[in-house]
């Protein structure tokens, strides 16, 4: 049954004026929907269909005696419950998903010839999954590692799976290392610690040791590995690509998905925090979004490079480990992608889900990029181990919603009964049916791009992807003050786990130095290190100075404080009416309101009426919400300055920079943690006030803050 959740449902455009195939379109998405199962009002029966009277008992020899080998109800349930599991993912094997849609602004023709990019009126489902590379499928949400950000579009023309993660390089230049990269950042082989991190020698280790990671290192060691949301991660597809029109002219692109809801991250202690007090924060912040209504939102973009163009940059477009700093080439908007619809089964949707980057369409191509011509090979070759043979394709989230007649028959799992006599082409038994499409302008057969290749088969690295330093320096110079030095604390936190002290050297002085001398002698000291030497490597340095575009500072989104969490902190005695004036006055802004109590149980008003809260200061801590309110009401106030739990509460929602507005009766409680007002600590409850807190929250952090808060313990 399809879902009623859904306010743009997997529907295509109108049948009858397209293509027979593009008429099919809507009962393919019928027929997806209809394997949905639905258990209201059905008796419980085998799996052969036999209705079952006892749910309770084995079949056996008297109520005391042994099991009967007969009972195949029994047998049945307990040998598909022993082969419930499949293997999970390799790399990011913990992710989760929605489904939702892409709506392209306008017609892109002159770019590409895709179908899903011409027609502003139609909608394209898409189903995506986020996830953390590192941890295996029970691991936090919240450590420090890249996110995963697949998109798989369901178009007339076929599947296009968009691969990327949050962040816009990869460690690697080929894809031969990615094996070597995996085992060093996977947990360590004899003890299989640490859990869902980096912090550990393998790691540093590896790329300590291959200068080529020095860029993505630095992203993640930067804020950008420990986001605030899902919601609120920019996405890449990495690689260059190509669109090609009708015509045949092709471009260079580079994917973006930039989130309206602003690039935020989490604090490096709320990170760690999290991990304990919720292992699900993402993906139930994700979930609590898609259904509260508030479904977020990416604008496509992409950054176009004539290929007249391919050699004017001081980088190689063919090189994962480098940018194109958008200053050099902004981004062009061609649509937005809503989700809007949470799965009905996990491991039906979002871990049966199989992306794969070859999985293109007309109109889009790859380039020579070593690391993704290697991964156009690595996705299908994983799905078969991981899905169980090479009829993936067919489980309900992979299929496409476009028809896929061909000749590959039988295999494991097949759920096709094919009514061709002939399974093969040509033939003359079927009309030779089905047949091939001749390339063409529009509803063409694929046609690969004819790019001429004139070159020795040759193991080697191209000399244009030699410099593995300028970007590097790049990213840390245009990251502001503050974020600077988070980055030296997540060098200094993360190599000071790591065992040997060679490898910290090594990172220290022979990659650190060559980027940023201050940074290497910011994490030398931290570690107890020698001070640096001036790198050794002649770095030559980027065309730009700074991009701004790489700093999150400048990525705050134009949703304002929709979908943020606040939590109001009551205890008996508080002001009904204050609740009422903040609930109202942040719910304008679309804000979610939490009400929590020193239990869960309701408290009592000044004014004697129940207040239902909505969990206890201990099971919603702070690290849980991007602000906190006071209301007003002397007895509550009283009680909260007297309650350890609220004191911590506050006191570590102003470590963490938050938003924190009491009424103006709450100020006592502020100065009684001995904490000094400041453009995020409020107290008031006019217009002005809630302004300030709103504008305070929107800014995501009380950066000027910094400096204070130091000195309150974690
Ligand atoms: Fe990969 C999964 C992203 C390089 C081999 N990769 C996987 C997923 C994402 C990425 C988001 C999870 C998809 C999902 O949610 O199911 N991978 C990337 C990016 C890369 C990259 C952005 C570089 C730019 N990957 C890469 C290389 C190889 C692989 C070079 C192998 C040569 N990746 C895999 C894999 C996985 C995978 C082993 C594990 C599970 C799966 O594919 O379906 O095949």
């Amino acid at each position: 049954m399809p879902s009623k959740k859904t306010d743009a449902p997997r529907t295509s455009e109108a049948a009858g004026t397209q293509t027979p195939d593009r008429a099919n379109t809507n009962a393919k998405l019928q027929s997806l929907e209809d394997v949905r199962s639905d258990p209201t009002g059905q008796a419980l029966r085998t799996n052969q269909g036999v209705r079952i009277a006892d749910n309770q008992n084995t079949l056996k020899a008297g109520a005391r005696g042994p099991s009967l080998l007969e009972d195949f109800i029994m047998r049945e349930k307990i040998t598909h419950f022993d082969h419930e599991r499949i293997p999970e993912r390799i790399v990011h094997a913990r992710g989760t998903g929605a489904h939702g849609y892409f709506q392209s602004y306008g017609c892109h023709a002159e770019l590409s010839k895709a179908g899903f990019l011409q027609d502003p009126e139609k909608i394209t489902p898409v189903f995506v999954r986020f996830s953390t590379v590192q941890g295996p499928r029970g691991s936090g949400d919240t450590v420090r590692d890249v996110r995963g950000f697949a998109v798989k579009f369901y178009t007339d023309e076929g599947n296009f799976d968009l691969v990327g993660n949050n962040m816009p390089v990869f460690f690697i230049q080929d894809a031969i290392k990615f094996p070597d990269f995996v085992h060093a950042v996977k947990p360590e082989p004899h003890n299989e610690m640490p859990t869902g991190g980096s912090a550990h020698d393998t790691f540093w280790d590896f790329v300590s040791l291959v200068p080529e990671s020095a860029h993505m290192v630095m992203w993640a060691m930067s804020d950008r590995a420990i986001p605030r949301s899902l919601r609120m991660m920019e996405g890449f597809g990495i690689h260059t690509f190509r669109l090609i029109n009708a015509e045949g002219v092709a471009n260079f692109v580079k994917f973006h998905w930039k989130p309206r809801q602003g690039v935020h991250s989490l604090l490096w202690d709320e990170a760690q925090k999290l991990a304990g007090k919720d292992t699900d924060f993402q993906r139930r912040d994700l979930w609590e979004a898609i259904e509260t209504g508030d479904y977020p939102e990416w604008e496509l973009g992409v950054q176009i490079v004539p290929e007249a163009d391919e050699h004017k940059f001081d980088f190689d477009l063919l090189d994962p480990t480098k940018i194109i700093p958008e200053e050099l080439v902004p981004v062009t908007p061609l649509g937005k992608m809503v989700l809007n619809r949470n799965p009905d089964n996990f491991f039906a949707e979002t871990e049966q889900v199989a992306f794969c980057p070859g999985h293109i369409v007309p109109g889009i191509d790859f380039t020579n990029d070593p690391l993704l011509q290697g991964r156009l090979f690595s996705y299908t070759d994983t799905q078969i181990s991981r899905l169980g043979g090479p009829n993936f394709h067919q489980i309900p989230i992979n299929h496409p919603v476009a028809p896929n007649h061909n000749n590959q028959r039988d295999a494991m799992h097949q759920h096709v009964v094919h009514k061709g006599r002939a399974s093969y082409e040509p033939n003359s038994i079927d009309g030779g049916w089905p047949k091939e499409t001749p390339a063409g302008p529009q509803d063409g057969g694929f046609e690969s791009y004819q790019e001429r290749i004139d070159a020795h088969k040759i193991r080697e690295r191209s000399e244009s992807f030699a410099d593995h330093f300028s970007q590097a320096r790049l990213f840390f110079e245009s990251m502001s003050e503050t974020e600077q030095q988070h980055i030296v604390k997540a060098y200094s936190f993360e190599l000071g786990k790591v065992e040997r002290e060679h490898i910290r050297a090594r990172e220290v002085n022979e990659i650190l130095a060559n980027i940023d001398l201050q940074l290497a002698a910011a994490v030398a000291a931290n570690l107890g290190l020698p001070a640096p030497k001036a790198g050794t490597v002649k770095v030559k340095g980027s065309q730009l100075k700074q991009s701004p575009a790489l700093s999150q500072m400048n990525h705050l989104g134009d949703v304002g404080i929709k979908g943020r969490k606040i939590a109001v902190l009551v205890a008996d005695g508080v002001d009904g009416g204050s609740v009422d004036h903040w609930r109202k006055a942040l719910e304008a802004h679309s804000a979610r309101i939490l009400v929590l109590g020193p239990t869960s149980a309701p408290v009592k008003t000044a004014d004697g009426q129940m207040l239902a809260v909505d969990a206890s200061m201990e099971g919603m801590p702070s690290v849980m919400f991007d602000g906190v309110v006071v209301p007003g009401g002397k007895k509550a106030l009283d009680a909260l300055a007297a309650s350890g739990l609220a004191k911590h509460f506050l006191l570590e929602a102003y470590k963490h920079l938050k938003a924190i507005a009491s009424a103006a009766e709450g100020k006592s409680l502020i100065d009684g943690l001995g904490l000094k007002m400041d453009k995020g600590l409020l107290a008031g409850d006019d217009q002005k006030a809630v302004d300030a807190f709103v504008k305070a929250v929107e800014g995501h952090r009380v950066w000027e803050r910094e400096a204070a808060a130091e000195a309150i313990p974690a």
